[in-house]
């Protein structure tokens, strides 16, 4: 028997340990611990409550407009505007959080986990004259070689001139992330933590001129997932074939529906480029969604508040000594139940329910490894369902962009109720997004966030069932313990955030610096 532990598991965002108890060359019980403890919900405790969409972005330097986009649904929903956002503001919304999507997918791919599969040393002895190369060659030669080593050996697969092509892409992928945001900064004004989503709409006005910017600077990050990033998903994946059946999940994907195409107070019934739902992989059953059933545990988290509660009344009060804990992450469940969330949730439900540039682009990935729709259940169906959305979102951007009219209102008044409930729901790059708040005495008296990693990666729960990482890891054949490489692909294809996952908490009533000293 052998116990690995991954500590920090990095190229991810954010502090995350893995521990896998390893035996006769399988992993039999396998633990995902958040490591680094944040501050942010309860930070929000009595301050007015147009503050959330701008503190709660701090949540995260990467997708910090997912968690102004949930905040801004959740004000909405709490202020009673939530069906009377105008078609100007919904779509400059949709285009904010559209550009950093891709910025998130494209730097996922590249600058996160496709190190784990290309081979940068292929360029150390490279003589031609192409600059990008020419730049990562003399890098090498400088010899300070973080972020490409340390890594684990073993299993590098491509031939020479595929390994020096991705690495050319990895340099490009850094371009297409400026772009990207640039693109969010057109309507945004800034990235990180745009200062344009607000309550009832957007804050920035479509100009001509701001809507041809926007065009022409998409075209280039199109073409890059066209041209580019999918292809090369492709080609990784056709030199690692065996992960469409290694790390596959819990056997239950959701998505909460994200990208909104109407107002429609009446949220069941409202229009998302992604559908809300829930997905059983071994019939690929679409099953329903109720926001009611969302609960989270606490058992092995270092908190001592209350366990299973839904969010609008969650609580959070660390306890860094509690026995048997082993992760500043919570349990989230649906209905008890352990649910994975992110692309491949999103793309088999828009795909069941027949959306056709899913349905389009699954089957031509699924036609080219002659493989059934349950394959995306895997460590390279998760980076396929990420470059099919990169696309499908930056097409549909291509639309909206066109679809706003400048003079036309951005924004509907609103006022701040002396007591309200809010819900703000949506999917975030990486999976199903929701923050709840209630407003009393015009002030936030409770805020909660469930975030996608924290489905994804977070401890066992009160059951003791064990999170999506874990059963992802359980049951893995690991080669050599020394370089588990099998393990750190299977979590990084999660797109793994805990700068996001771990979003609380300061005891009430306690200074955060006197907290972080005592714990
Ligand atoms: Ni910090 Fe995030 C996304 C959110 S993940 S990256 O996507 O919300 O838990
Ligand atoms: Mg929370």
């Amino acid at each position: 028997m052998a116990k690995i532990v991954i500590d920090p598991l990095n190229r991810v965002e954010g502090h995350l340990k893995i521990e896998a108890v390893v035996e006769n060359g399988v992993v039999t019980e396998a633990r995902s611990a958040g490591t680094l403890w944040r501050g942010i919900e309860n930070i929000l405790e009595g301050r007015n409550p147009l503050d959330a969409q701008r503190i709660t972005q701090r949540i995260c330097g990467v997708c910090p407009t997912a968690h102004s986009t949930a905040s801004t649904l959740n004000l909405d929903s709490a202020f009673g505007i939530a069906g009377k956002i105008p078609d100007n503001g919904r779509i400059m919304r949709n285009l904010i959080f559209g550009s950093n999507y891709l910025q998130s997918h494209i730097l996922h791919f590249y600058h996160l986990t496709a190190l784990d599969y290309v081979d940068v040393a292929a360029v150390a002895d490279y003589k031609g004259k192409d600059p990008e190369l020419v730049q990562v060659k003399q890098f090498i030669d400088r010899g300070s070689l973080a972020p490409f080593f340390p890594r684990y050996e073993g299993d590098y697969r491509l031939k020479k001139e595929e390994n020096v092509a991705a690495v050319k892409h990895y340099v490009q992928a850094l371009k297409m992330r400026t772009i990207t945001h640039e693109l969010l900064g057109i309507f945004g004004g800034k990235m990180p933590h745009n200062m344009a989503m607000v309550p009832g709409g957007c804050s920035e006005r479509p100009t001509v001129d701001k809507i041809a910017d926007f065009r022409w600077r998409l075209e280039k990050v199109r073409s890059f997932i066209n041209d580019v990033y999918i292809p090369d998903v492709l080609m990784v994946a056709s030199r690692y074939p065996d992960y469409f059946s290694i790390g596959s999940g819990v056997g239950k994907y959701m998505s909460y529906g994200g990208f909104e195409l109407d107002s429609n107070p009446d949220l069941t019934k409202r229009k998302r480029l992604f559908p809300r739902g829930r997905v059983s992989i071994k019939d690929l059953k679409l099953l329903d969604f109720d926001p009611e059933q969302i609960t989270e545990d606490i058992k092995y988290s270092w908190y001592k508040s209350g366990s299973g509660l839904k969010p609008a009344v969650g609580e959070t009060v660390a306890d860094r000594k509690k026995s048997g804990a082993y992760s500043w992450l919570k349990a989230p469940r649906y209905n008890g139940e352990v649910h994975e969330v992110g692309p491949v949730g999103r793309q088999l439900i828009a795909y069941l329910n027949g959306f056709e540039p899913t349905v389009k682009l699954v089957d031509y990935v699924l036609g080219y490894f002659k493989a059934p729709p349950s394959v995306l259940d895997s460590t390279l169906g998760r980076h396929a369902a990420r470059a099919i959305e990169a696309k499908i979102i930056s097409d549909y951007m291509a639309e909206w962009v066109l679809e706003l009219k400048p003079g036309e209102p951005v924004h509907t008044p609103f006022e701040i109720p002396e007591s309200a409930e809010g819900m703000g729901i949506t999917e975030a790059p990486r999976g199903s997004l929701g923050h709840w708040i209630t407003i009393k005495d015009h002030k936030i008296s409770n805020y909660q966030a469930v975030v996608p990693t924290t489905w994804n990666g977070g401890p066992r729960d009160d059951k003791g069932q064990p999170g999506p990482f874990e059963q992802a890891l359980e049951g893995t054949k690991v080669k050599d313990p020394n370089n588990p490489f099998e393990l750190v692909r299977i979590v990084r294809a999660f797109d793994p955030c805990l700068a996001c996952a771990i979003h609380v908490v300061t005891p009430k009533g306690k200074e955060l610096s006197k907290f972080i000293i005592e714990a």
